[in-house]
């Protein structure tokens, strides 16, 4: 999948997860501590949207092994 689909996957989990719709993620709505740290790296306890998919922008960097901009199921 491209970077847009993968975004397009959390974007949604983003609006699905802020049940309160303040646009910002506190770690009860996130559900995961630990990851929630990467998500909220002003330690503000709050996940904004930019915060929240630049970490998955940073992941997707991270999996994309051979850097062609496309995430395969092997690289998953
Ligand atoms: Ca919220
Ligand atoms: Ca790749």
């Amino acid at each position: 999948m491209t970077r847009e689909e993968f975004l397009g996957l959390w974007t949604e989990a983003f609006r699905n997860q802020d049940k309160d719709g303040d646009g910002m993620l506190n770690v009860t709505e996130f559900g995961d501590p630990v990851s929630f740290k990467h998500a909220d790296p002003s330690q503000d306890g709050k996940a904004t949207f930019t915060e929240f998919t630049k970490m998955y922008y940073n992941q997707f960097d991270g999996l994309d092994k051979n850097k062609d901009g496309l995430l395969t199921v092997e690289e998953m």
